[in-house]
């Protein structure tokens, strides 16, 4: 199999490749592929205008990088329920009656009745969410709109998936590192899960490094696909990451597997560090984990003594009430063992010297010290918002050249649930305006209930969409977005790498599909700042961007797929980290500043009672769907009819439960309807809950929202105190106490014939 992309730049933009032939009457386009979030570097055939094909890219290093859903989005972009001109409610919302209406009309009254919100209540009453496509959809313009007039209430998913993993990461060594896997020795996963359909990229790496010798150890209290490869498996407890992760480190402390010189040289807090550890004996962790102590110890050892191991992002310690403690653990690992910044370790890389990032163009600075206190959950959890986060401000510029650095959009964020709780009118102040750019928030984020209720207690709701979602069914506007297949892309890999990727435009988009570019210009028009975004189209924004390249965006963009700052190890030892102390903080001086345990710690379950006997997490991605898009492509849907909750064989057995039968989960929030597969890879005690299911064929509207009241998976997700992240304020979903009982098909389960019929096929281990 050939490498993913190695480290080395020269590799990717000196592979040697003959272009595949191509058929009469096509032309090619380089572009990636934004379906998910991964972004692999693909192929387009472009016939009589229109996208006929998407292939793998003709560069070796690229070439396995691919997936179903990559193939297939064509069609699904092409589908019929695509929606393809501005749309205005006229009944009551929630009603889903709409006429449709010009750009020019929706604009001009959305930025007038956005203009009155504010004069009436203040900027910071418009809240607005995006998604892991904020680089191919926002580009940071919304946030450099939203600064300017002083707004800082922002809320993403990034929120719960690898944005909050970069601001924790700051805490401790200033930067997000990204694993070095092409020459790395050992890879830990905790929980992730890459397969050959879900973060194909990765899967290559792993796979890759594995035929190489490197050592692969696995946290997943399923048996998981990469569990089934692995060299060790941990079948942990749901939820008991951070507790695994402190007996790691007993055991690297006490055998003094460390990186001594690493250590006194470059860290600070070793000490107190230690003295915490030793909170947690290996017969304790084993005990909180369900797993035995000589097999931790094992891991522990392969990962301190055969590296340099890395361990690459994970979403499940973006998921947990420990969130912050797990996120710091995994940064002290890498740290103490001294993989940071090395050759097959964690590389800390910095800006592209050549590319204005997207932190420069959001503008952070303009935004006053007064509005930034208003950022909504800042009080309670500050983690991820500008009260923690500015304290790295001079830190930042001292050793990457600029005050603010935005990694992965996660750095500069509102709390979710705070956010939502102020939209409905629970405090502090009211939020009166929200909008919505390439997010399903009702179903993305935890307590679905409470962001109904937020949305109804909205004057002026604003959706970006493709597809008519529930959450968009909910909106006052709802206006049609492009495809990656419609745009160029500059994809600044979230600001964590120093290299930029490059998109062609294959085709126009269909109807009045419009970018995110053109959206927030058009906004700053309509709200009379059209000075915040000068640039005429996307192309001269991107020439702008890469101007110092000499170079225009599609100049660059035919030279090659990548664009590298040639990454360079060590660079610490020139600047120090970036953190207040210029060390590397195992205890952090910003979580004490704000009052809160400077080093990590484990806080248990509650314990489980009759009434909610079993645990519950939500994820295990399917093949054919991105999070909660592509339920409407017919080929994907027959992959998966029905949304499915997982039980062991036995736990089956005990509650009475066959294969295929309908069933309701039950908790403290609400209820769910699924459909039961028998998984002999899932522990006794666990349930599996799909994530973010709804049926785009069933009614719309609020009384169904498409089937999500039903089905989403976000009923079920809980954020009252005891299942918040203290730091952050993130929903834990790796382990809510819940039921299961035997339920009745919902009565619009059979709608579903329609859309694909289930074949039952043999398939591998997920
Ligand atoms: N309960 C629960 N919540 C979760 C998770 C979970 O497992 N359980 N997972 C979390 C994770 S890992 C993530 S990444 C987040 C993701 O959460 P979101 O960011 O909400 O992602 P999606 O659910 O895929 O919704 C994205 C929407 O954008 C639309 N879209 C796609 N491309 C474009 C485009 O180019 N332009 C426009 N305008 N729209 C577009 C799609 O039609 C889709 O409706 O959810 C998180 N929330
Ligand atoms: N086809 C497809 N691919 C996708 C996506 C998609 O929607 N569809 N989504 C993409 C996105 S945004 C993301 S974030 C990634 C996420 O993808 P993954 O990182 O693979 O996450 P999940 O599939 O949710 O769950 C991974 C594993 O976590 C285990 N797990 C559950 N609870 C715990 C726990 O408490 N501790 C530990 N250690 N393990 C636990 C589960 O058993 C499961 O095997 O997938 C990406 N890839
Ligand atoms: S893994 Fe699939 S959906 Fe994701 S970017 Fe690659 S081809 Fe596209
Ligand atoms: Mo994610």
């Amino acid at each position: 199999m050939p490498a993913p992309v190695p480290f080395d730049p020269e590799a990717i933009v000196s592979a040697e490749y003959k272009e595949r032939p191509v058929p009469e009457g096509v032309t090619t386009k380089r572009t990636i592929c934004a379906t998910c979030d991964i972004a692999c570097n693909v192929v387009t055939e472009v016939r009589k205008g229109r996208v006929t094909r998407v292939r793998s890219s003709d560069n070796p290093i690229f070439r396995d990088n691919i997936c179903m859903k990559g193939i297939i989005a064509p069609k699904a972009y092409a589908h019929p329920n695509r929606i393809l001109h501005p749309l205005k409610r006229v009944g009551e919302r929630g009603s889903g009656e709409w006429e449709q209406v010009s750009w020019d009309e929706a604009m001009t009254d959305i930025g007038a009745r956005l203009n009155t919100i504010i004069d009436q209540y203040g900027p910071e009453a418009w809240a607005v969410s995006t998604s892991q496509w904020n680089t191919a959809t926002d580009h940071g313009l919304g946030r450099r709109i939203m600064n300017h007039v002083g707004n800082p209430n922002w809320i993403s998913g990034v929120a719960l998936c690898a944005g909050n993993t970069a601001a924790i990461n700051k805490l401790t060594y200033g930067w997000f590192p990204i694993g070095d896997f092409n020459n790395t020795k050992c890879i830990v996963l905790i929980g992730h899960n890459p397969r050959r359909h879900s973060w194909t990229p990765i899967y290559n790496y792993i796979r890759s490094a594995q035929a190489r010798g490197a050592k692969l150890i696995v946290m997943d209290p399923r048996r998981s696909s990469n569990a089934e490869r692995a060299d060790i498996w941990l079948p942990l407890k749901v939820g008991s990451d951070v507790a695994m992760l402190f007996g790691w480190l007993k055991v690297i402390i006490d055998e003094e597997l460390y990186d001594k010189e690493f250590v006194s040289k470059w860290t600070l807090g070793f000490s107190d560090l230690r003295q915490r550890v030793n909170d947690y004996p290996l017969e304790r962790v084993a005990k909180l984990t369900g797993c035995d102590p000589e097999m931790i110890a094992k891991a522990a050892r392969i990962y301190a003594t055969q590296g340099p191991s890395i361990i690459p992002w994970t979403p499940i310690t973006d998921m947990q009430r420990n969130s912050t403690s797990g996120i710091r653990l995994q940064s002290i690992l890498r740290a103490i063992c001294g993989y940071i910044d090395v050759p097959g370790g964690e590389t800390l890389q910095g800006f592209n010297p050549d590319i204005i990032n997207e932190t420069e163009i959001e503008m952070h600075h303009v935004l006053s010290d007064e509005q930034k206190a208003k950022q909504l959950g800042s009080d309670a959890h500050p983690a991820f918002t500008y009260r923690a986060q500015t304290k790295f401000n001079e830190a930042t510029k001292r050793v990457y050249g600029q005050e603010y650095a935005n990694l992965v959009m996660g750095c500069y964020m509102a709390t979710p649930s705070a956010t939502f709780r102020a939209m409905a009118g629970k405090g502090p102040y009211p939020v009166k305006a929200f909008f919505f750019l390439g997010n399903n928030p009702l179903m993305s984020y935890a307590n679905m209930p409470l962001i109904l209720e937020a949305m109804q207690n909205q004057d002026l709701i604003v959706a970006h969409e493709q597809f008519m979602t529930p959450s968009a069914q909910m909106a006052d506007y709802v206006l049609p977005g492009d495809s990656w297949l419609e745009r160029p892309w500059l994809h600044d890999l979230f600001g964590w790498m120093s290299a930029v990727r490059l998109s062609e435009k294959s085709m126009e988009p269909p109807g009045e599909c419009l970018s995110t570019f053109e959206f927030w210009k058009r906004l700053a028009t309509s709200i009379g700042r059209p000075e915040l975004v000068p640039w005429d189209d996307l192309e001269s924004f991107y020439d702008y961007r890469v101007a110092k390249t000499g170079m225009t965006f599609n100049q660059l963009a035919e030279s090659t797929d990548i664009y590298f700052a040639k990454p360079e190890f060590r660079q610490y030892e020139k600047k120090g980290f970036a953190t207040p102390s210029g060390k590397v903080e195992l205890k952090s001086s910003v979580l004490e500043d704000l009052g809160f345990d400077p080093l990590p710690y484990f806080r248990e379950d509650p314990e489980l009672d009759d009434q909610y006997p079993l645990l519950m997490f939500t994820g295990v991605r399917e093949d054919g769907f991105f999070q909660t898009a592509f339920r409407h492509v017919p080929e994907m849907r027959a992959r998966h009819l029905e949304p499915e909750i997982y039980l062991s064989p036995k736990q089956a057995g005990e509650m009475g439960l066959k294969e295929g039968d309908w069933v309701s989960v039950q908790n403290q929030l609400g209820e769910i309807k699924a459909t039961l597969a028998i998984k002999d890879a899932m522990p006794d005690g666990l349930v599996r809950v799909p994530h973010g299911w709804w049926k785009p064929e069933m009614e719309q509207g609020k009384a169904c929202l498409s089937g999500a009241h039903d089905y989403a998976d976000s009923q079920l997700c809980r954020d009252d105190d005891d299942f918040l992240d203290r730091e952050q304020g993130i929903p834990h979903l790796k382990g809510i106490p819940c039921r299961v009982v035997k339920a009745d098909a919902p009565a619009t389960a059979s709608q579903t014939a329609s859309v694909g019929s289930k074949k039952r096929v043999l398939e591998p281990a997920e």
